[in-house]
C-alpha cells in the first residue's frame, strides 16, 4: 500500500481552525518585531490600505460600530484613542480573518489536487501566496516600519514561510492521526487523535501568542521608543490624488480635527472665478496652441504634443484674491504640467522680448515676466488637476500658474501665447487691482470641534482646527489666543507641499461658555503674517481670523441603550 493512501483527509472546517490557531501567534511575532526593531506590522498596514481603497462611508460605519462595541465594554473613555483602538482592532480582526480563510482554503486544495508528499512545497506555496502580496500592501501604505525594505522584505517572507510550514505540518499531522485509531496503530500507540492535537497546538500557539504580545506592549511602552504608527485616519479626509497615490504627507503624525476644511481639495468643490461667472467657454475639438511673437520657433502645438514634454507636478493651493480673511474662493489640488523654461528653451525668444501675453478663450488676458520665468523653474503650463484633464470650469485644456500670485495673474483656457516687447497690464490690473498680486500670509479657524471632545486627566480637552498659508513661503509656526489670553502654539500637520496650506490643529482646555477663538501664523522664515485689518481691493485681504463661540460641557459618547 502506497503511502499516500494511509492518511485520511482532514475536513477543510479543521483548515479554518488551524488557520484560526497559527495566525494569532503570527501576528505576535509580527507585533514583537515591531516593538523590538520596528519591522512592519503587517495588520495595521493591511488595514490601512484596504481603508484607502474602500469607499469611505464604509469604513466610518465599520469603525463607528467597532467604537459602540469598545463603549459597551467601558473602554470609551477618551474618544480619539477609542476610534483608534476601534481601527487597531479591525485590522488585528481582518487579518485574522484571512489567515482562517488561508487555511481552510490551503486544506481544500491539499484534499483536492494535492498529494501529501508535495505538502511542504504547498506550504511554502502558502506562506508566500500570503506573505508576498502583503508585503507589497505594507512597502505602499508602511505605517508601521522605519526598517530599511530588504530587512523588511526578509522578515515577511520568513515569517510567512514559517507560518506556511507550520500549517502544512499540521496538515499532515492531521492527516496521519486518524481518529479512528484501530486503522493506524503506530500513532494510536501514542495515544493522540485529531481532537487531543488540536488542543495541543491550540495551547501552544495561545501560549506564544499571551507571551508576543505582552513582551511586545512591554518594549512598545519603554522609554525612548518611537512613536508606534497609530492609524489615526479621519474617514472625510482624501489619502490618495487622482492616479491613486498616497498623498505625500499621507503619514504625518498630525490628523485634521474632524470639520477642518478638505486639506485635498475634491475637485468638483475646487473653486471657480472668472469673468464669465455664469457659462462656459468652448474649446475647439481640433485644439493647438500657437506661441508667436517675438521667437525663433513658432509652434502651434495639440495638447498630446505638449504632454509629451518634460511633465512636473505639484500640490498647489491657489486663491483667489477677493478671497476674504476664511473665505471659501481657495483650494489646493495636484497640478500637473510643462515648465515655461521648457518652452523658452524651445521657442528661443529674441532678444527684446520681455514678457508672454497669455490669452484666454472668454478674451481674459494677463502677460507673464520673462525674467521671472527665467528665475522660477515653477511656473508651469498645466493641463491636469488631480492627475485629470483640466476640467472645464477650471481652464481646460490648458492655464498657467505662477507661484505665490493670486489667481488673477494666472489665465485659464488659454487659446494663444505671444512673446511680445512690452509687460502690459493685465485684466484686473487695468480695472484697479495689484499689479504684482503676491498672496498675502493668512490664516484661518476652520473648526472648533465639540464633537470630538476627549477627556485627559479627568478634563474636557476640545480640538481645535484650521489652516495657514504664506504663498510660496511656508508655514513655521501658528499660533492660538483664547479670549485676548496668551499665543499658544498649535500642532502643524506635515503639509502636502512647501506651496500647499498647511492644516494645524490645537487641543483646547475646555472652559464652559463664549469665547473667542484668534489664530496668526508665521512664514516659514519666521515673518508674522500682516495682522492688521485689510479688505481684498487691490492687494488681497489680511488680518487675522477670530471666531466667537459659545462652548457647552461636551456629554460624554455612551452607548444609546445603556
Ligand atoms: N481665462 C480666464 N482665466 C482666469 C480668470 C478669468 O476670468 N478668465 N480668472 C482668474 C481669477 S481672478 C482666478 S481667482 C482664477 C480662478 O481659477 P479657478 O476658477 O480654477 O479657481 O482664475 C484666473 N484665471
Ligand atoms: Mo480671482
Amino acid at each position: 500500500m502506497d503511502k499516500a493512501k494511509e492518511y485520511t483527509k482532514p475536513p477543510i472546517w479543521v483548515g479554518a481552525l488551524i488557520g484560526a490557531v497559527f495566525t494569532p501567534a503570527l501576528m505576535a511575532i509580527m507585533y514583537l518585531g515591531e516593538a523590538f526593531a520596528s519591522l512592519p506590522f503587517a495588520p495595521f498596514d493591511l488595514f490601512n490600505w484596504i481603508a484607502r481603497v474602500m469607499p469611505g462611508q464604509l469604513i466610518t460605519f465599520g469603525i463607528d460600530r467597532m467604537i459602540d462595541i469598545l463603549l459597551l465594554l467601558g473602554q470609551g473613555a477618551n474618544l480619539d484613542q477609542t476610534a483608534k483602538t476601534a481601527e487597531e482592532m479591525m485590522g488585528l480582526a481582518v487579518f485574522w480573518g484571512m489567515g482562517i480563510v488561508a487555511g481552510a482554503v490551503f486544506f481544500f486544495v491539499m484534499n483536492r489536487w494535492v498529494n501529501i508528499s508535495n505538502v511542504n512545497l504547498a506550504g511554502i506555496a502558502l506562506g508566500l501566496a500570503f506573505g508576498l502580496p502583503l508585503q507589497l500592501v505594507i512597502s505602499t501604505v508602511n505605517v508601521s516600519s522605519s526598517a530599511s525594505e530588504i530587512v523588511q522584505i526578509v522578515w515577511t517572507v520568513l515569517l510567512f514561510l514559517g507560518w506556511g510550514m507550520v500549517i502544512a505540518w499540521a496538515y499532515t499531522m492531521l492527516a496521519m492521526f486518524s481518529n479512528a485509531t484501530e486503522e493506524n496503530p503506530e500513532i494510536s500507540a501514542q495515544g493522540i487523535d485529531r481532537r487531543q492535537f488540536l488542543v495541543r497546538v491550540g495551547g501552544a500557539s495561545a501560549t506564544l501568542t499571551v507571551i508576543g504580545a505582552g513582551l511586545g506592549a512591554v518594549l512598545r511602552n519603554g522609554p525612548g521608543q518611537g512613536v508606534p504608527a497609530a492609524i489615526a485616519l479621519d474617514a472625510t479626509q482624501a489619502t490618495t490624488d487622482g492616479a491613486g497615490n498616497p498623498l505625500p504627507n499621507v503619514d504625518a503624525l498630525v490628523q485634521a480635527v474632524p470639520g477642518t476644511r478638505q486639506e485635498y481639495t475634491p475637485i468638483p468643490d475646487f473653486y471657480r472665478i472668472d469673468i464669465l461667472s455664469g457659462g462656459l467657454p468652448s474649446i475647439p475639438e481640433d485644439y493647438t496652441l500657437p506661441v508667436t511673437g517675438l521667437i525663433a520657433n513658432e509652434v502651434d502645438w495639440t495638447l498630446d504634443e505638449i504632454k509629451e514634454l518634460p511633465a512636473t507636478e505639484a500640490f498647489l493651493t491657489m486663491s483667489c484674491i477677493s478671497n476674504r480673511i476664511a473665505g471659501s474662493l481657495i483650494s489646493t489640488t495636484k497640478w500637473t504640467g510643462v515648465s515655461f523654461q521648457e518652452i523658452l528653451e524651445i521657442v528661443q525668444p529674441d532678444e527684446n522680448a520681455v514678457a508672454i501675453k497669455i490669452v484666454g478663450y472668454d478674451d481674459f488676458d494677463e502677460y507673464v515676466s520673462l525674467d521671472m520665468i527665467r528665475e522660477d523653474d515653477r511656473i508651469m503650463l498645466a493641463y491636469y488637476f488631480n492627475d485629470e484633464p483640466l476640467p472645464l470650469r477650471n481652464g481646460f485644456p490648458l492655464r498657467i500658474h505662477i507661484p505665490d500670485r493670486y489667481g488673477m495673474k494666472q489665465p485659464k483656457w488659454i487659446r494663444s501665447m505671444e512673446f511680445v516687447s512690452e509687460h502690459e497690464p493685465g485684466y484686473w490690473v487695468r480695472r484697479g487691482w495689484s499689479r504684482d498680486a503676491i498672496v498675502n500670509a493668512v490664516s484661518v479657524i476652520d473648526t472648533v470641534s465639540t464633537q470630538s471632545a476627549y477627556q485627559q486627566d479627568g478634563s474636557w480637552v476640545i480640538p481645535v482646527g484650521g489652516m495657514a498659508w504664506a504663498g510660496d513661503r511656508g508655514i513655521s509656526k501658528v499660533e492660538i489666543s483664547i479670549d485676548g489670553g496668551e499665543w499658544v502654539e498649535a500642532d502643524l500637520r506635515d503639509p502636502l507641499s512647501q506651496r500647499s496650506w498647511t492644516i494645524w490643529r490645537y487641543e483646547w482646555p475646555f472652559e464652559e461658555g463664549p469665547h473667542t477663538f484668534a489664530v496668526r501664523a508665521y512664514e516659514a522664515d519666521g515673518t508674522l503674517q500682516p495682522t492688521a485689518t485689510r479688505g481684498t481691493r487691490p492687494d488681497g485681504a489680511t488680518g487675522i481670523h477670530e471666531v466667537d463661540e459659545i462652548v457647552m460641557e461636551p456629554t460624554p459618547a455612551e452607548p444609546a441603550d445603556a
